[in-house]
């Protein structure tokens, strides 16, 4: 909630950009909001060039999320700067449970550093030595170092940090200037991570603001500074208009930083503002998932193809020992000129790994648009894909994850040739997608589009994650269907076009409960 009116201008720059190019197809991805910083690792090793002199590394004895609040020396702690700090690691510790298990791979979560009762989590405070606006020029760097300074081991193995600072000024026409966001990971095996943001996101980020419904505009958080907010000014006009939609866009901004530092990055498939993916625009809608009831078309979503990583990732395997650190190998074999295939991209790569293989994704341009399971030690797999745009160079990645969670990339670029039919892009949601047994649930398929305009698209839905499509195609994108027992499942739409060539969505995860009476705050522990 730090972005300034520059950011908004560069946002109508950007669509009208993307518009203006074709003015029937929209793009393969929603804009950039460029609410967030795009941060790399520093280079191995340096994290320890910064430690105190005499400092020893001890290795934790598991793989751990940790947390440090840095406070520059002209600056204070903010009220309850603690215990929200604390909320945050909880809810986000119980929200990827409850994700993981929805998308099929059990209670997966992270572990977290706790106080010497083994229960609280453990909030470092770094009381550093420079006033705020030193550490406003180049945070990433000047904050991770400021921990390092005070003897927390930021970028070493096994440790993914969680880190807020205090440096924020509000200004007199109530922008704010200092917001920073950003995350990222070496990404393999043990290697550490980092998800940083800005003390302006922690001034609302308590379960009281997540459901105060007053319009923002006008009123004073002392947090964020003795003015009153101005909407789109102290905020962004995305964000929303209400404490509501500001506290919960913070709440998302510590998961998806934090989740950047587990090697996860953006998928704005199925995905949009206020209802998606956490690693997407989706992150913003952390109340939806808090309170459903309160917020029926707010969502907040682990994505499956992330799930699929984190089950193989270290930090949610925290238990586990590992005898492996030897990346597993990826090269793909497709580049250059190509001829789309009933609609589709073909990408082939082989990947080997002497331990194990177990996860595939595809990224194009740094986006999250594909993933398969593996298996064995050596495999040669093809993934098809209708994200691409013709007669230009699509940069893709394959990242590969071994069984024990070391991962290895490989990159090419691809040409595809124009003048051939292209599949459908699917949108799928499920609405709710969290219900009692026998209740109505709503699939919608009618936000998929057909870039060549084959209409209309027809849809079969697998309503069960076992890839047999459940029902007849139908021109109707929409489809009412309910559950007579309690569990989670996952589904999946297949959209055709009026020439025939069809695209599997990826799937979204649907959790079926028992009837339950009340409401609580972190809504699913009662269905266990
Ligand atoms: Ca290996
Ligand atoms: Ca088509
Ligand atoms: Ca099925």
């Amino acid at each position: 909630m730090q972005l300034k009116i520059v950011l908004i201008l560069f946002i109508f720059t950007s669509s009208f950009m993307l518009f203006s190019q074709d003015t029937n197809t929209p793009p393969l991805f929603p804009e950039d909001f460029g609410w967030e910083e795009k941060v790399q690792p520093p280079p191995p090793d340096e994290w320890i060039k910064h430690m105190p002199p005499g400092y020893i590394h001890e290795a934790l004895p598991t793989h751990a999320v940790r947390t440090a609040y840095v406070i520059p020396s002209n600056r204070t702690m903010q009220d309850s700067a603690i215990e929200k700090l604390r909320y945050l690691v909880l809810i986000f510790q119980n929200w990827y449970q409850e994700q993981m298990e929805r998308n099929g791979f059990g209670p997966k979560t992270f572990l977290f550093e706790t106080e010497v009762d083994g229960v609280t989590p453990k909030i470092n405070v770094v009381y550093a030595l420079n006033t705020d606006d030193y550490y406003r020029t180049d945070p990433w760097t000047s904050v991770s170092q400021a921990c390092q300074n005070a003897g927390l081991p930021v970028w070493s193995s096994g440790q993914v940090w969680m880190i807020t600072y205090e440096a924020h000024v509000m200004n007199s026409d109530c922008s704010i200037t200092g917001g920073f966001n950003g995350g990222a990971s070496w990404g393999s095996g043990s290697e550490g991570g980092v998800g940083m943001t800005c003390a302006c996101t922690l001034a609302l980020v308590t379960p009281e603001d997540l459901v105060d419904d007053r319009e923002y505009n006008g009123l004073i958080v002392p947090e964020l500074g003795s003015y009153p907010m101005v909407y789109g000014v102290t905020a962004a006009t995305f964000d929303g208009n209400t404490i509501s939609s500001l506290s919960s866009v913070d709440h998302g901004i510590f998961i998806h930083e934090t989740s950047h530092g587990f090697y996860l990055w953006h998928d704005f498939r199925n995905d949009t503002n206020f209802n998606g993916n956490m690693i997407g625009n989706g992150f913003r809608g952390v109340r939806g998932w808090v309170h459903p009831d309160l917020y029926p078309s707010n969502e907040f979503r682990l994505e499956y193809g992330d799930a699929l990583a984190l089950n193989v990732n270290r930090y949610f395997n925290g238990s586990q020992t590992y005898t492996d650190n030897t990346k597993p190998t990826v090269s793909i074999l497709t580049s250059g000129s190509v001829d789309p295939v009933n609609g589709l991209i073909e990408i082939r790569f082989t990947a080997s790994d002497s331990v194990g293989l177990a996860v595939a994704l595809l990224r194009l341009s740094g986006n999250t648009i594909g993933e398969m399971a593996l298996s064995g030690t050596s495999e040669d797999k093809i993934f098809r894909t209708p994200y691409y745009t013709p007669g230009q160079s699509n940069s893709y990645t394959i990242t590969v994850y071994d069984v024990q969670g070391n991962t290895n990339n490989a990159d090419t670029a691809i040409v595809p040739n124009t003048g051939f039919n292209r599949a459908p892009i699917p949108f799928i949601r499920i609405n709710p997608s969290e219900v009692q047994v026998n209740e109505m649930t709503t699939l919608q398929a009618s936000n998929s589009y057909d870039p060549d305009g084959n209409t209309p698209l027809t849809v079969e839905w697998d309503l069960n994650g076992d890839e047999i499509f459940d029902t007849t195609s139908s021109t109707d994108l929409t489809y009412i269907t309910q559950y007579s027992e309690p569990g989670t499942h996952l589904i999946r739409a297949r959209l055709t076009d009026a020439l025939g060539a069809q695209t599997v969505s990826t799937p979204i995860g649907i959790r079926i409960v028992k009837y339950v009476t009340e409401v609580p705050e972190a809504h699913w522990i009662l269905y266990e």
